[in-house]
C-alpha cells in the first residue's frame, strides 16, 4: 500500500466518529511497520482517547520504527487525555506522517516540533485538503468560538417552502427527509423560528437507530411558544434553549412556566429588543456547541445571513410547483436591491435523493469539501 492509501484508510475511520466526537475534531490514525498495519483508531467519542492512542492501544505488535499516519496534527497538551506526542515518542515510532494542521492555540504547529525536536521524521500537509474536509466545523468554531451554521430548507421547482396557505408537508420525499433526520445527528444544536414551531409544532429531534438528537434552540424573542407543543413537552428528554429579545414585566410568568418545563431561556436583545442572533451564536459557542443546523423558517433565514452566522447553505429542491404570490420562500424580509448586494454563495456540490436534488453551497467561498459537514 503507498502512503496515500494509508491516510485514505485514516481518513474513513475518522469518518466513523461523525456527530459523537464535537465539539472535538473527527481524527483518524493508522501504524505501519514493514508494509503491514499494525495498529489503527480513530476518535470515537467526546472525551475518550485520541485517534493516536486508540491506534497505539490496538497494536499487535512493537511499533518502534513504525511510521504513524494522522489526519490532524497530534497534541501536545494535557486536556481530557495525555498529550498524544507523549505517547508517540514513547513507543519510538520513527515516522509521523500529518495531514491537517491543527489550529487550536494550545498545539498550533508544536505538536509537529516536538516530535521533530525528538527526531521522529515528520511531515506535514500530506493530503492536507482531504483531511481538511474532515474538519470544516472544528477549525472554524476553534478559530471564532462560534458554532458552524449551516442553514437547511426544501423548496419547490418554483421557489416555495410553503403552499399559499402555509401548509408545508411535505415538499420534499420520504428519501430527503431521511437524508436531514441523518444530517441532524452531525451538528450539535438544531435551530428554528418561532413562526415555525407555530405553523408545525415539530419535534426537530433524531427518529433514527443508533443516532444522536441535537439540542434544540428556538428563536422566539417574545416567548410566544405554546407551553403545550411539543417542544415544551419534551424538554425533558431533549435540552432545549429558547432565546428571546429583551424581558418584558408582561414575559415574565411565561419564562418562569417554560423553564418549569426545564426549558433554558436566555434574553439577548439587540438595539430593537429582538434576538441579537451574533451574541446567541457566542453564547451557544460559550456552551461548547459547535455547530448549528439552522431549519429556518423564512424570517429566521433572512436574520440570520443578514447578520452574517450562515457558514453554509444545504436546498432539497423538490419536483413540484404551488405558485402563488402570497406563498413563502425560504428568505423573506427586506431583500436586496440590485443583484450586486446578493448573498454570494459558492457551489459545493450536487447530489440527487430520489427525486429531489441536495444543492450544497459555502457562503462566501474560501475553503471547498464536497462531503463532510
Ligand atoms: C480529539 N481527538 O484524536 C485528536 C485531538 O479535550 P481533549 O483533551 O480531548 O483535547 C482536544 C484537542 O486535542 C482538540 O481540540 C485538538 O486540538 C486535539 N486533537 N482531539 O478530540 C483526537 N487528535
Ligand atoms: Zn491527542
Amino acid at each position: 500500500m503507498t502512503d496515500r492509501e494509508y491516510m485514505e484508510r485514516a481518513i474513513s475511520l475518522a469518518e466513523r466518529g461523525r456527530g459523537w466526537t464535537n465539539p472535538n475534531p473527527m481524527v483518524g490514525a493508522v501504524i505501519v511497520k514493514d508494509g503491514r498495519i499494525i495498529g489503527e483508531g480513530f476518535h470515537a467519542r467526546w472525551g475518550e482517547l485520541h485517534a493516536e492512542r486508540r491506534a497505539i492501544a490496538s497494536l499487535t505488535e512493537s511499533a518502534e520504527g513504525a511510521s504513524l499516519y494522522v489526519t490532524l496534527e497530534p497534541c501536545c497538551h494535557y486536556g481530557k487525555t495525555p498529550p498524544c506526542t507523549e505517547a508517540i515518542l514513547e513507543q519510538k515510532i520513527a515516522r509521523v506522517v500529518i495531514g491537517s494542521r491543527d489550529p487550536n492555540p494550545k498545539v498550533a504547529g508544536k505538536g509537529a516540533e516536538i516530535l521533530r525536536k525528538a527526531g521522529v521524521m515528520v511531515e506535514e500537509d500530506f493530503m492536507r485538503e482531504e483531511c481538511d474536509c474532515l474538519n470544516p466545523v472544528f477549525f472554524h468554531y476553534i478559530t471564532t468560538g462560534m458554532p458552524y451554521v449551516v442553514m437547511k430548507y426544501a423548496m419547490t421547482a418554483d421557489g416555495k417552502i410553503a403552499t399559499k396557505t402555509g401548509a408545508s408537508k411535505w415538499i420534499s420525499g420520504d428519501r430527503s427527509r431521511k437524508a436531514v433526520h441523518e444530517m441532524r445527528h452531525n451538528y450539535m444544536g438544531i435551530m428554528a423560528g418561532i413562526g415555525t414551531v407555530l405553523a408545525d409544532d415539530p419535534m426537530l429531534n433524531v427518529r433514527l437507530e443508533g443516532k444522536k438528537s441535537p439540542i434544540r434552540i428556538i428563536c422566539d424573542s417574545s416567548l410566544r411558544i405554546p407551553a403545550d407543543s411539543r417542544i415544551c413537552q419534551t424538554a425533558k428528554e431533549y435540552k432545549t434553549i429558547v432565546a428571546c429579545g429583551a424581558v418584558t414585566e408582561m414575559m415574565k410568568e411565561k419564562e418562569q412556566t417554560l423553564e418549569q418545563k426545564g426549558i433554558e431561556i436566555v434574553s439577548l436583545p439587540d438595539n430593537e429588543g429582538r434576538i441579537d442572533l451574533k451574541k446567541l451564536m457566542k453564547y451557544l459557542g460559550d456552551k461548547g456547541i459547535d455547530s448549528v443546523l439552522l431549519e429556518g423558517g423564512a424570517a429566521l433565514n433572512e436574520s440570520a445571513l443578514s447578520a452574517g452566522i450562515v457558514q453554509k447553505v444545504k436546498v432539497f429542491l423538490a419536483p413540484k410547483i404551488f405558485g402563488g404570490e402570497k406563498a413563502m420562500t425560504p428568505v423573506m424580509g427586506k431583500g436586496v436591491e440590485f443583484p450586486g448586494q446578493a448573498v454570494l454563495m459558492e457551489l459545493e456540490g450536487i447530489s440527487q435523493i430520489g427525486q429531489d436534488i441536495l444543492l450544497e453551497y459555502k457562503v462566501g467561498g474560501e475553503e471547498r469539501c464536497l462531503q463532510g459537514s
